[in-house]
């Protein structure tokens, strides 16, 4: 028996050893202070995660806008990549915001897979096109989405799936760790230092890429509302925070912890270069050719 038991701790013993070894993370932070995991490769089984949200029965809406000359650059690429990636196995229907709802791309959608176009004003300052988005996700959250579907994502539409961007990114309240600054000290974040704003924030936990954030309909709806109310106050007040609606972003995600962080893996820039951390790259940053973009 002794020769049995020895075995049985051996084997227990090479079962922690592999899960240590191939499942756990040791060169990044994986859980916040608040104990939220911050989701990096290998950290866990995506299987699991889509059997467990199949039997929830979660199914997520993406929003994306396209207004003006974002659409024909950007739009047919995100939305044929995402079809790829985003979130395989789950219902999803995508909410494609625009100016020129004629001019959206026919795109070929797996079964349980939907696309819906809402045309909205072109603003002529881009600041107003990217903070407005606010307004308008909660607003087809109230009208439509709280109906059809349990989780919402929101991204900018100047990036491309590469990897799978699957179940285990859901959850209650999601925020991404933006590339540029998850390995800086916070002294380098870029929150609004403008005591005038709504976004003024001298210190935080993280700083959030607005390209990318999520969650269940009803804490999206609360975020979305909380930094529209915030962008109007500023305006009333004549200032507009740093860096738009992200500003307004990272300090609501400051106040309302998020429940889930996704690690940069989930919004690479490639041209930082090799990061020994950046095991996979599941959805990247476009090219940006901003004199043709930006210039009226
Ligand atoms: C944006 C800037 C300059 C000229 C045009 C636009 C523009 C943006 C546009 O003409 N049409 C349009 O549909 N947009 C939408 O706004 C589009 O979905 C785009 O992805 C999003 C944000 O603009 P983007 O991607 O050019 O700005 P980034 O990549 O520098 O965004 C970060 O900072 C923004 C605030 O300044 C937002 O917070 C954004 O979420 C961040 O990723
Ligand atoms: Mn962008």
């Amino acid at each position: 028996t002794s020769h049995f038991l020895c075995s049985k701790t051996t084997a227990k013993f090479l079962e922690i050893i592999l899960f240590f070894c191939f499942r756990s993370r040791h060169d990044v932070q994986t859980c916040t202070s608040w104990k939220a995991p911050i989701m990096w490769e290998r950290m866990f089984d995506p299987d699991l995660y889509d059997q467990m949200h199949k039997k929830l029965g979660s199914s997520v809406a993406l929003t994306v806008f396209a207004v003006g000359r974002y659409l024909d650059a950007y739009l047919k690429t995100f939305l044929n990549s995402s079809e790829r990636h985003f979130m395989p196995g789950l219902p999803v229907t995508y909410y494609v915001f625009t100016d020129f709802p004629e001019k959206v791309p026919d795109i070929r959608l797996a079964p349980q897979r939907s696309l819906k176009v809402f045309k909205v004003e072109r603003y002529s300052r881009w600041q107003d096109i990217s903070m407005m988005r606010m307004k308008a996700i909660s607003d087809v959250i109230e009208s439509d989405i709280r109906h059809h579907r349990t989780h919402v994502f929101c991204f900018d539409v100047d990036q491309v799936f590469t990897g799978r961007f699957g179940s285990e990114a859901l959850g209650d309240s999601v925020a991404l760790l933006h590339a540029y600054y998850y390995h800086l000290p916070k002294t380098f974040y870029t929150y609004d230092s403008n005591p005038k704003s709504k976004a003024y924030m001298k210190t935080g936990d993280f700083y959030y890429h607005a390209a990318v954030f999520g969650g269940s309909w009803k804490s999206v709806q609360a975020l979305t509302d909380a930094c529209y109310q915030s962008i109007m106050e500023d305006k009333q007040n004549n200032v507009e925070a740093l860096w738009h609606d992200e500003s307004h972003l990272n300090k609501y995600l400051w106040l309302h912890k998020p429940s889930r962080v996704l690690s940069p893996e989930y919004c690479w820039d490639t041209s930082i270069g090799y990061r020994g951390d950046i095991r996979v790259t599941r959805l990247v940053w476009a090219p940006k050719h901003y004199d043709k973009l930006r210039t009226p």
